[in-house]
């Protein structure tokens, strides 16, 4: 079954949320790599509907109840614009928060977050101090929340060792026959197989502690206010579970810190921008508001160069496997954006003595 033929039982899904009233139009949304996001028009309002993937989250279900708890939780303590600040789950006409469809795909409503915009590229400096700070606000809001009522929505997803011996396993069963093309890249990374524990041991050794996190902190996961530019809500909640604040802090910097688009193939343009660096760790360590320990700070620059190894490392197991897990729009997608982001790894490793020295001025 194609992407395509499943998101065609939306029909079926717009029946299951009729309530909402007599429907416009209904078009493709956004620049997510996992979800099918469309937009729903109504007479009166907008929604988001989302066919959730579900090779990505094999239980949908808990997602969503992981998503109606932390969005409870969040709106309780937001201080203004309580409405706005957070996902609103909109129910089906059964009052269920999922729908299910004649195919087992699983569908989704949320209000649309009105006067926002979502952005795929840091236009200015500013735009990027206010997502880190909001990101870092995030993880505050969270700080007192049970973290072992959330379920794991997908198990081991920022841990990096998994994620190397599955780029390994995908080698070696080398299901497209693309190994023997991309030598140089998986060289790379067993080159890094060292580097892939750094967190894990920090965590062994109690010097990490484990919160609760967004884990897909990228910069379109950000709705800014269309008029003042303000962080007005943090979306794509599908992640949040236990995980370390660094991998937050890194996954920001290795898609927005970046001066080049994450799937740029002429490589010379990708390198870590560290004007952009020293903005984003401000703001963060602002939105932390105190909470972060000496050594969650002193491991910041390892966050950025783990969450870039590991994403290439995934982008590359999924090009190895076939592009069965990030949408992609051209032939070799994966492999661009693996490339592209273990050219930036390089760039950071030479650069690890002025990030932490811009971390030590901060501080
Ligand atoms: P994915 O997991 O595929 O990245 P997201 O949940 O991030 O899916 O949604 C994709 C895009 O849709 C976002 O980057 C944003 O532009 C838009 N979006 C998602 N939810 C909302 C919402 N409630 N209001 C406005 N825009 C939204
Ligand atoms: C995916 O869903 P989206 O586009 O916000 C992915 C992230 C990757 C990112 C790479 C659930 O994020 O982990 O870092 O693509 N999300 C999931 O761009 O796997
Ligand atoms: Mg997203």
């Amino acid at each position: 079954m194609t992407r395509e033929e499943a998101c065609a039982k939306k029909s079926e899904a717009l029946v299951a949320y009729s309530h909402v009233g007599e429907i416009k139009s209904v078009s493709p949304y956004g620049n997510g790599h996992i979800n099918d996001t469309f937009l729903v028009v109504t007479d009166s309002k907008r929604y988001i509907l989302q066919r959730i993937n579900d090779s990505v989250f094999p239980n949908p279900r808990e997602v969503m109840e992981n998503i109606e708890k932390v969005t409870s939780h969040i709106r309780r303590k937001a201080t203004h614009d309580k409405e706005r600040a957070t996902l609103t789950v909109v129910r089906t006409n059964d009052g269920e928060v999922v729908f299910e469809d004649s195919i087992g795909s699983y569908w989704r409503m949320y209000d649309f977050v009105e006067g926002t915009v979502a952005r795929d590229r840091v236009e200015c400096a500013n735009d990027f101090y206010i997502c880190a700070e909001a990101f870092g606000c995030f993880q505050g809001y969270l700080a007192d929340f049970p973290a072992e009522q959330l379920f794991e929505g997908i198990k081991d997803f920022h841990n990096t060792p998994k994620r190397y011996e599955n780029l390994m396993k995908a080698v070696d069963i080398d299901t497209c026959k693309r190994a023997d093309s991309v030598k140089r890249e998986i060289e790379f990374a067993i080159a890094h197989k060292d580097f892939c524990n750094t967190l894990e041991i920090a965590r062994r050794e109690c010097r990490l502690p484990l919160r609760v996190t967004h884990n897909d902190t990228k910069l379109n996961n950000i709705l800014f206010d269309a008029n003042d530019g303000h962080a007005v809500c943090v979306i794509d909640l599908d992640t949040v579970m236990p995980g370390y604040s660094v991998n937050d802090f890194g996954d920001s910097i290795r898609f927005g810190a970046n001066t080049a688009a994450e799937d740029e193939t002429d490589l010379a343009r990708v390198s870590l921008d560290l004007e952009l660096f020293r903005t984003y760790a401000e703001g963060f360590i602002k939105g932390c508001g105190g909470r972060l320990t000496a050594a969650e700070i002193e491991l910041l620059p390892v966050g950025a160069m783990m969450m870039t190894l590991e994403c290439g490392m995934r982008f590359l197991t999924d090009y190895l496997e076939g592009d069965v897990y990030f949408k992609t729009h051209r032939e070799g997608h994966n492999l661009d954006r693996a490339r592209n982001q273990f050219a930036l790894v390089r760039d950071m490793e030479k650069k690890l003595d002025e990030m932490k020295a811009i971390i030590s001025s901060i501080v």
